[in-house]
């Protein structure tokens, strides 16, 4: 990590300045209060006794008129004043050599702790009334329930609630209060996204996919959990962007479903703990945080310090909720000062990089995605605009000009007829999909209502074209089972050319986009194609102590990873049991999934008011 010069020359002066400062203080108590110095000083005719004063002053416990008084110190009072003195000599001197013995990041925490904390204060004081209005909590529709019309369909959606037992229950019983399980190893399972915690990722994140599936016993084992053991209390060092996705929409979406208070506590004591992220010189949040001592960082691996587009934008949805639930503002205004740094900024051919710098305010390396690092940024902007009953405008333009550009610079057809996103390296187009981008069809399927220009049908079939590819991203393997990036160059259609590139670790996003265009067209094939996800899961990824990723989707046999991800429990399970489902389960004119699935209630107005921008005139009453 660099820092930047000018924040550093300021702290060393501090330090010097706390130097000098110490020495000052000694030769000023030597001068006025030693008794050979006072007779120089008599000597030399300079400065009359009683003028000692104001130096004595600076003792800071000295009652000051004591001195005053008589005019003249008697050696009592000069033995308290130069004790006094000492002591604070060695006050200071102690001072500067513990800044002087910390890190730079530590001198720049504290900085920025400082400035971030007269930022937060004026955020409070100036941004909204403190009367805040008392909200009414939003209808809960359609949290349970629909089971389809038709017996096949029926027992498809039984077959995945059968999938969330295994997998729910191969948890519970080798890895209960881990983060993951490893399934066939059959033992707890971590990544460095959560730190050294035993947070119990697979929980929060199955709590609301447990709930809708009505699976009271396991729903009723997770709340337990989650009242008696999951606490943040904890000096671990977490990624803020994952911890939000999955805990913070998970208890959120877990107390909205079922109403228990215990959800939105945990909620917001885990908000709380996150809120130091954003003590940055932008307010940009670190990606990394330590939940105790709320320090922050970003990844090494992000280029010259860089923020991560996709990380620092996917906190709204959660974060407008947050102050709807609250009524503190401070999290709405920390979601909405990233939009505004945003808004201020160029963009490269209409594109949004990757990477920010945190400091400078400036992008880093010019490349665009639609997968990995980008992603549900996207998605976020569309959601903001869906969550506050279409009265957050900004977020709706925002993404329509941002959709603008990717279609423009990304979308592209290959020389099979396939529609695909490919990547933006710094001028150049990188022919290359990520799985993670396949989100981007129930994408474009759900922000076609409202999009600009009368585009809706071109924006459904575009969903309806990404859909297809990434069917075929699957179909063109051995397993039936989709590669995390395919090439469509050097005579590569859909499929994985790299190594590296051709493990399948459950991810949820090529369903995800066969449901929303399931909603949307209620076209029979996206069920179809989420039923031969369903075999192929069961076939290759299936084991005895739940589900694992495998390493190649082209081996004719899978060679299993040993994870369970918590994602596969909150949105692969959970996209293909809604896909199964009739409509009025989460119905989309009341529920916004957040990017980890978990289900948040639109917010209508007039409870808009905490949870973005609103322009006059646009609340229906
Ligand atoms: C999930 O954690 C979220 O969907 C996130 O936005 C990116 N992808 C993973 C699962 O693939």
């Amino acid at each position: 990590m660099s820092f930047p010069r000018p924040t550093l020359r300021l702290s060393e002066k501090f330090v010097l300045l706390l130097i000098v400062s110490a020495f000052v203080t000694l030769c000023f108590g030597a001068i006025f209060f030693l008794p050979d110095s006072r007779q120089g000083l008599h000597a030399r005719g300079s400065t009359p006794p009683s003028s000692a004063a104001p130096a004595r002053q600076e003792v800071p416990e000295e009652p000051p008129n004591k001195v005053q008084s008589s005019g003249k110190a008697s050696p009592g009072d000069r033995d308290v004043a130069i004790q006094r003195l000492q002591d604070e000599h060695e006050r200071v001197l102690d001072e500067a050599k513990k800044i002087l013995q910390k890190t730079k990041e530590g001198i720049l925490n504290d900085i920025l702790t400082a400035k971030s904390k007269v930022v937060e204060k004026n955020n409070r004081d100036v941004d909204v009334k403190p009367q805040l209005p008392k909200v009414p909590l939003p209808k809960i529709i359609g949290a349970t329930g629909g089971e389809p019309q038709d017996a096949a369909t029926r027992e498809r959606r039984a077959k995945v609630k059968q999938m969330m037992q295994h997998a729910w229950s191969s948890y519970r019983s080798f890895a209960w209060g881990a983060n993951e399980l490893k399934p066939v190893s059959k033992k707890s399972h971590s990544t460095n996204i959560f730190g050294n915690t035993q947070m119990g990722a697979s929980i929060v994140d199955s709590l609301d996919t447990l709930y809708i599936m009505e699976l009271h016993e396991e729903f009723a084992q997770a709340k337990e959990w989650v009242e008696k053991n999951l606490d943040f209390n904890v000096n671990a060092e977490v990624s803020v962007f994952e911890v939000n996705i999955r805990f913070v929409g998970g208890l959120l979406a877990a107390y909205y479903l079922s109403g228990e208070e215990v959800f939105k506590l945990k909620a917001v004591h885990l908000a709380e703990k996150l809120l130091p992220a954003f003590r940055t010189p932008l307010g940009i949040p670190w990606a990394l945080l330590n939940l105790k001592s709320g320090v922050g960082r970003n990844w090494n691996w992000a280029s010259s310090g860089c923020s991560i587009l996709a990380e620092f934008g996917t906190l709204h949805l959660e974060f407008a909720h947050l102050s709807f639930l609250t009524g503190d503002p401070a999290y709405i205004n920390a979601v909405m000062n990233i939009r505004k740094v945003l808004q201020k900024m160029e963009r490269p051919n209409g594109l949004y990089p990757n990477y920010l710098h945190p400091r400078t305010g400036r992008w880093g390396q010019h490349h665009t995605s639609v997968g990995g690092l980008g992603d549900s940024f996207y998605e976020y902007l569309l959601k903001a605009w869906l969550i506050s009953d279409r009265t957050d405008v900004e977020a709706r333009r925002m993404y329509d000009d941002a959709i603008e550009g990717i279609e423009h610079h990304l979308v592209r057809r290959s020389a099979g007829g396939l529609t695909f996103i490919g990547e933006w390296r710094g001028g150049h187009l990188e022919r290359k999909m990520g799985h993670l981008a396949c989100f981007a069809g129930g994408m474009f399927a759900l922000g076609a209502d409202g999009s600009p220009g009368g585009q809706a049908g071109h924006f459904l079939q575009l969903g309806a074209e990404i859909a297809r590819t990434c069917h075929e991203s699957y179909t063109r393997s051995a397993l039936k089972l989709g590669p995390e990036a395919f090439k469509f160059e050097g005579g590569a259609e859909a499929v994985a050319v790299r190594q590296n590139e051709k493990y399948y670790i459950l991810r949820p996003e090529v369903i995800e986009t066969y449901w929303y265009l399931w909603r949307f067209t209620h076209d029979p094939k996206y069920r179809d194609w989420g039923w031969e996800a369903v075999e192929a899961i069961e076939k290759h990824c299936r084991v005895a102590g739940g589900y694992s990723g495998v390493k190649d989707v082209y081996a004719n046999h899978p060679i299993h990873d040993d994870v369970q991800q918590s994602f596969f429990l909150a949105e692969t399970l959970k996209y293909l049991y809604l896909l199964f489902s009739d409509d009025s389960l989460l119905p989309a004119d009341h529920w916004v999934l957040n990017t980890e699935a978990h289900p948040l209630p639109v917010l209508h107005a007039p409870n808009t008011t905490l949870t973005g921008p609103v322009k006059a005139g646009q609340v229906q009453t």
